[in-house]
């Protein structure tokens, strides 16, 4: 197979992606940037972002793969239609997702969040450690990557739940669905990890009504997408003693400005959209499946349903 290939990303090495992508496709045409010469000729566009001018000239186009495990920041106006879409799934994408939840999640666990507020007042203060099968944790999210996360956190030894669009049987993970379900989940939960593509459905999903429904002094891990969040009512919650400390890796502007209150909030930590690291090495296995199966007709792994929103 020789598939022309056409890459456009303002966070993605290209010559990494080329790289590894050469391994599947040694005689393929490889094509970067903004202005494509040989739009006609393009099988496939792997992107982060569409260029400036949609895909439009694209006329043989058989589909676009993003460079994301989320598709929102692909303008859906400028998505050619009848083209399929595929999100991203990678190994080490979801292996370092499952780190980043384990690290924030033992963090409130082991009450770290306060031991390093104790430390740099110098204070000795000892506060009691409680078992891990005494702390519930709540995702938000049982797809690709929440499933994945809720399942590693089980083996921990946390009491794991985790909420879904659809119903959903996990073994050992008390599972909700639809909006009474999240009321029930959130009423129990201590450490909240949301895992939710952003769509019309979830966008600030995580308010004001939301932080009420959740247990007194929990805690919330963002690792989603910054719209899901509306800032100033995780403030009020924190304010109000509702929520007790916050861990977000996505912001609703990126990178988050100076003047924002996040910054330098005595409860929240802010990490710069780390959580999942796709590697082009391992990313490359399942973008070339793919790419064969545009080039054959075939359906797409992990096609997004546009009228889903994910
Ligand atoms: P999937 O499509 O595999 O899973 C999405 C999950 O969300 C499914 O369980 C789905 O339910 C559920 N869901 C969708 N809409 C709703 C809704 N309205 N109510 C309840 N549940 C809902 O996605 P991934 O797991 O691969 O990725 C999830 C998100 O993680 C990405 O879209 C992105 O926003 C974020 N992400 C963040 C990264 C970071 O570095 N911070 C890195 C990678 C991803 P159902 O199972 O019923 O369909
Ligand atoms: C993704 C991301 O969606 O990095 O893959 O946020």
């Amino acid at each position: 197979m020789k598939p022309h290939i056409y890459f456009n990303s303002n966070i993605d090495s290209p010559d990494e992606w080329k790289a590894a992508l050469s391994q599947h496709f040694p005689d393929m045409k490889y094509s970067v940037g903004e202005v494509c010469e040989d739009p006609e000729s393009v099988d496939v566009a792997l992107v982060w972002k569409l260029p400036n001018r949609g895909l439009s000239d694209f006329k043989n186009l058989k589909a676009v793969l993003s460079l994301g495990a989320g598709i929102n920041q692909l303008d859906p106006e400028k998505l050619p239609r009848n083209v399929p879409l595929a999100r991203l799934v990678d190994d080490s994408l979801t292996q370092t997702m499952i780190e980043y939840a384990k690290a924030a999640t033992f963090r409130y666990h082991r009450k770290f969040h306060l031991f390093e507020r104790q430390s740099r007042e110098a204070q000795w203060t000892f506060l009691p450690a409680t078992l891990a099968r005494d702390t519930v944790v709540g995702v938000l999210g049982l797809g690709e990557l929440g499933g994945a996360i809720a399942k590693s956190l089980a083996e921990e030894g946390f009491d794991v739940a985790g909420w879904s669009r659809t119903p959903k049987h996990v073994d050992a993970i008390a599972t909700y669905s639809g909006k009474d379900g999240l009321s029930d989940m959130l009423a129990c939960t201590d450490i909240v990890i949301n895992v939710l593509p952003l769509t019309d459905d979830t966008r600030s999903i995580l308010n004001l009504e939301f932080f009420v429904q959740c247990k007194r002094g929990a805690c919330i891990i963002n690792m989603g997408r910054g719209h899901h969040l509306v800032d100033a009512d995780l403030l009020a919650a924190i304010d109000a003693g509702q929520i007790q400390a916050a861990t977000l890796d996505v912001a609703t502007v990126e990178p988050l400005p100076p003047a924002h209150p996040f910054w330098g909030h005595p409860a929240i930590l802010v990490t710069p959209h780390v959580a999942g690291i796709s590697t082009p090495e391992t990313a490359a296995i399942t973008v070339a499946q793919n790419i064969r199966r545009a080039l054959n007709g075939e359906e797409l792994a992990q096609q997004v349903d546009i009228s889903r929103g994910y």
